[in-house]
This record gives C-alpha cells, sequence and structure tokens, in this order.
C-alpha cells in the first residue's frame, strides 16, 4: 500500500488547502470568512476529537444539526478518519431519530444543543462535541485514514422504490466520480462563487452543491437556511446558484427578484423534484435566462443535466460522463456506473431487488430518451410524494394516522401545488358514529416531521377502489371538492 493508493475523497475536495491555504471558502454573512487551509484545521481537529470519543475506521456517525460550516468540516472529519457520516434532516421527530439509531447500529450521535442524546454541536461552534474539539492541540495532525474505491464514506437513509428507510452505502469512488463529472459539465472552475441555500442533510445540499466546487477550489458563500429576501442580497457576488423547485418559485414571488440581479449569474440549477414548465417560462421571462435542470436520487448522485436549449416539460438532460442510461421495458429509467451505491446497509434483498440481473440500478422513475439521448420523466412508478424537495412516504403517514380510533381508514396522495410542487393530503373514513362535521384532525406532531403532515384533510364516505380492491390514489390526486 502506497500513498498513491489512496483514494479518499478528502484528498480530493480540500485539494486547495495544500496548494494555497488562504484561499476563501466559505464567506459568512455577517462571520468570518473561512480560508479552505481554515476548514483543513478545523476537520482535523474534529477527527482527534472523534477519535478520542472512539470512533473506529467503518463506524457510523449520526448527525442531526444545524446547517453550519462545522456541519462540512464535521463531514471532513468523517472522511479523514475512515468514519461513515449518516446526516440526517433536522425536522424528524426523536421518536423517527430512534429508528435510524437503531438500524444504523450505532451509540455515535451528534445532535443540535437541547436535543438531548448523544454529544451536541450548536451553529455558532458550540456544545459539547464543540468543546471536546477545542480540547485536541491546534496543530494536531490526524493521519489521513487509507481508502480504498470501494470503501464507504457516507450513509443516507432513503427509501429508494419502496416504502421502508434504507441506508444508501456511498462509496469514495462514487461521491467522487459524480463531483469530477458534475464539475465538468457545468465548467466549474476556481473563479466560480456559490451562493449555497440548501440544506446539508442531503445529497442535493451536501454533495452536489458542495463537491464540485470544492474540487476546484471554488468559493461559497453559505446562507444558513434558504431565504429569499437574503439570496436576493447575497445574489451580486455569485456565479452559480442551485436550488429545488420551490426556491425559484418563491424567488419569482419577490419584485426584486430582477433580470439585473440574475445577470452576474452564469448557472443556475434546479432538481430534486419536477420543475413545471409553467416556473421554467416565469423564470426566463423574468430574467431572460434558462434554469439547467438535473435530474438525481441519493443512490446515484447526479444522473443527467440539460444543456441551454433543452428544455420542455420534464426533460432532464443527457446522462453524466461514466453515467450509462436505458429505459427498460416498464419504461423505469435505469442507470450503471461508478457513480451508484454500494449496497442497502443491512438489505442484501433490497439490494438485489433494486438491480436489474444484468447490473443495471432501477430507479423507479418513469422516462423517455429520444434520438439524442435526452430524457423526459413522466412520473415514477412509485406513489412517492415530494414536497419542496422532501420525499414522503404516504405508507408511513396512512399509518399514523390509522393509530387514530376514531378513523377506520386513509389514504395519502400528492396534489398539484404552485409553491411546493406536490401537497400532501389526507383523505379519511371515520368509524361508524363518528360525525364528519364535528371532525378534527389528528394531531401528529410528536409522531412525524411538520413536512410529512397532511396539509389538507378530506373526510369521505369510501376510499375509491379499483376491481383488485386496490385504493386508487390516482382518482385521489385529482380530487378536490
Ligand atoms: C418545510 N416545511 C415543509 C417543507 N419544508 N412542508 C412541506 N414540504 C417541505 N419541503 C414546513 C415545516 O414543516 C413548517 O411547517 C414550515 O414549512 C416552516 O418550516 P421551515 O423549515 O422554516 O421551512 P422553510 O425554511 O421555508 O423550508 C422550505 C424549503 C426547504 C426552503 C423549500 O424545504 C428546502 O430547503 N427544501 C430543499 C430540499 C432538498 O434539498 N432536497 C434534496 C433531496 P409547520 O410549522 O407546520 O411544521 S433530493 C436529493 O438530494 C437528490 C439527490 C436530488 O435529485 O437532488
Ligand atoms: P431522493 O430519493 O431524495 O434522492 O429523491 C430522488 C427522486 O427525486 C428521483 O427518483 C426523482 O423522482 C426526483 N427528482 C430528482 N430530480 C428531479 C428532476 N429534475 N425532475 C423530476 N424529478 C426529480
Amino acid at each position: 500500500m502506497t500513498a498513491s493508493d489512496n483514494v479518499n475523497l478528502y484528498l480530493r475536495l480540500m485539494h486547495a488547502a495544500d496548494v494555497e491555504r488562504d484561499r476563501p471558502l466559505f464567506h459568512r454573512p455577517e462571520r468570518s470568512t473561512q480560508s479552505y487551509g481554515d476548514v483543513a484545521d478545523r476537520s482535523s481537529r474534529m477527527a482527534s476529537a472523534l477519535i478520542e470519543w472512539g470512533l473506529t475506521p467503518g463506524d457510523r456517525l449520526i448527525a442531526q444539526i444545524a446547517k453550519s460550516t462545522d456541519a462540512i468540516a464535521l463531514w471532513l472529519a468523517c472522511l479523514r478518519t475512515g468514519v461513515v457520516f449518516v446526516p440526517l434532516n433536522t425536522a424528524y421527530t426523536d421518536g423517527e431519530v430512534d429508528v435510524f439509531i437503531d438500524d444504523a447500529e450505532t451509540g455515535y450521535i451528534v445532535t443540535t444543543p437541547g436535543r438531548g442524546r448523544g454529544l451536541t454541536l450548536g451553529e455558532h461552534e458550540d456544545g459539547t462535541f464543540a468543546e471536546l474539539v477545542d480540547r485536541q492541540p491546534h496543530d494536531v495532525d490526524v493521519p489521513l485514514a487509507h481508502a480504498s474505491p470501494g470503501d464507504p464514506a457516507a450513509m443516507l437513509f432513503t427509501s429508494g422504490t419502496t416504502g421502508r428507510s434504507k441506508g444508501a452505502v456511498l462509496t469514495h469512488r462514487g461521491l467522487t466520480t459524480n463531483a469530477e463529472a458534475l464539475a465538468e459539465v457545468w465548467g466549474i472552475t476556481g473563479d466560480d462563487h456559490l451562493l449555497h441555500t440548501l440544506p446539508v442533510f442531503h445529497v442535493h445540499g451536501l454533495f452536489v452543491a458542495l463537491h464540485p466546487l470544492m474540487l476546484r477550489g471554488a468559493a461559497i458563500t453559505f446562507l444558513p437556511r434558504f431565504d429569499a429576501a437574503q439570496v436576493i442580497a447575497q445574489l451580486p457576488v455569485a456565479s452559480v446558484l442551485m436550488g429545488v423547485p420551490t426556491h425559484y418559485s418563491r424567488l419569482l414571488d419577490e419584485p426584486d427578484f430582477t433580470a439585473d440581479l440574475a445577470a452576474g449569474v452564469r448557472l443556475f440549477t434546479s432538481g430534486s423534484a419536477p420543475m413545471t414548465t409553467r416556473l421554467h417560462a416565469r423564470f426566463s421571462d423574468r430574467t431572460g435566462r434558462t434554469i439547467t435542470e438535473r435530474y438525481g436520487m441519493t443512490e446515484c448522485g447526479i444522473i443527467t443535466s440539460t444543456v441551454p436549449g433543452e428544455a420542455g416539460p420534464g426533460t432532464v438532460g443527457r446522462p453524466l460522463p461514466q453515467m450509462e442510461l436505458r429505459i427498460g421495458d416498464d419504461h423505469i429509467v435505469e442507470v450503471r456506473g461508478p457513480h451508484l451505491l454500494d449496497r442497502y446497509w443491512r438489505r442484501p434483498d433490497a439490494t438485489v431487488a433494486s438491480f436489474t440481473e444484468d447490473g443495471w440500478f432501477r430507479t423507479g422513475d418513469i422516462g423517455t430518451l429520444d434520438a439524442k439521448g435526452v430524457l423526459t420523466l413522466s412520473g415514477r412508478a412509485s406513489d412517492l410524494i415530494i414536497s419542496g424537495g422532501y420525499n414522503i412516504y404516504p405508507k408511513e403517514v396512512e399509518q399514523a394516522i390509522d393509530e387514530d380510533p376514531r378513523i377506520l381508514e386513509s389514504a395519502v396522495v400528492g396534489q398539484p401545488d404552485e409553491e411546493w410542487g406536490e401537497t400532501v393530503v389526507a383523505f379519511v373514513v371515520l368509524e361508524e358514529g363518528e360525525e364528519a362535521v364535528a371532525f378534527e384532525p389528528p394531531d401528529l406532531s410528536g409522531r412525524l416531521a411538520g413536512f410529512k403532515r397532511p396539509r389538507r384533510w378530506e373526510v369521505v364516505a369510501g376510499l375509491p377502489r379499483n376491481a383488485m380492491g386496490k385504493v386508487e390514489k390516482n382518482r385521489l390526486r385529482s380530487f378536490s371538492d
């Protein structure tokens, strides 16, 4: 084994820290700027803290923490030590998190101060984990863990095409290949400046937005969350903005989002959920620019991206370099290549079921390819709901609703929504003797993260079923009273 065998993604992401330590990485409004060298140092002390805490290569570290540059330093610290980073949505309730802790088979968890489990890391370099980091020597130099291409780097929980959450094990090879491919097709250089507004517990904000920029030594203005006024205030410095359709819908609701403001940004990208033709058109009418649409999935990273001129309802472009794509007999998009997950954690059955016999990953999305190899998506094979870029599994919501003794049965669907793309609607059938007019929806707040809770409730006499007895969700999706 030689140093050059080491394909640890850290080496690629933090190359700039070796050659030009002072190069700015994170601009933080109202706080100090952090250079590549600063972030390398912070991640080194965090790596030392992880080792003192007892983590060894291959252990899983669950992080349910607020967005901050420390969250990114923690991801880098995991790479440095060979620890598998497992980020979780901050909106999950404690009950939801328990399921992931069990499944990940780990006692190592970092949460936000006040959540009361594991060590804590706050937005302002505070919390018990930050204290442990502060106790590490300033000049600590943790040797970089050796990584082979197929070694796990991160695990992100997702549900793929079936309802139950599974950990997608992502490798150094997969994440590096995807980052390189994106930097290439989007022409990222060290002169770029990304305005980062996405959450950092999903592939989109954590990998897609950060990695291609870091590979090239570019700068990033790092906002704690998407806030349209803040985005407008910071946009003049940016050359790249990445978002979900809801972000663009919110920007377009602001009269201050003008063509002049958009003029300095050379690349706008959207994905994680379908962008409607109407939203594309509103954006172009306002700014004179087009949004590059990219299609991705936790298990695969980014699969396709458009180039200017490739537009149309559902059109998401061509496969990235080293990504192969075909349409299965059942119209499902299938992909193959080094970008893909290694496996689902502890679920060999699900891993086998997600691949065809000849080794293609089945995305569960339905699409067509034109003669030029451009992919157009038309829907999904599962009844997954995507609201504001977050996935919601109807079964999980239905199970929570059905615990209410007043409710006989329920069906949850996503209905089209201008701001959220889809919004969660629950149809409920009441037990005999319950009065529809007096019905108050159950309180699901302790049970389900806010974004999963139904925004609209409909009491119905019965659910529409087909001859097989299966609920006809298509009819409910277009139902309105
Ligand atoms: C927040 N709320 C939501 C959502 N987000 N409701 C439905 N759908 C959502 N996505 C609700 C909260 O429960 C709360 O309601 C209320 O909105 C305010 O919460 P807050 O957190 O303040 O909301 P926000 O800051 O306005 O958030 C909206 C958002 C955010 C900015 C659009 O959802 C967002 O950044 N989404 C991006 C998701 C993303 O990155 N997805 C990538 C995954 P209440 O008070 O009633 O509780 S897909 C992926 O990674 C693949 C690879 C890919 O292709 O990219
Ligand atoms: P996730 O499981 O959170 O990674 O979400 C992946 C899913 O998001 C994909 O399987 C698609 O259904 C959807 N998705 C991602 N990007 C796009 C896009 N540009 N257009 C339509 N759907 C998308």
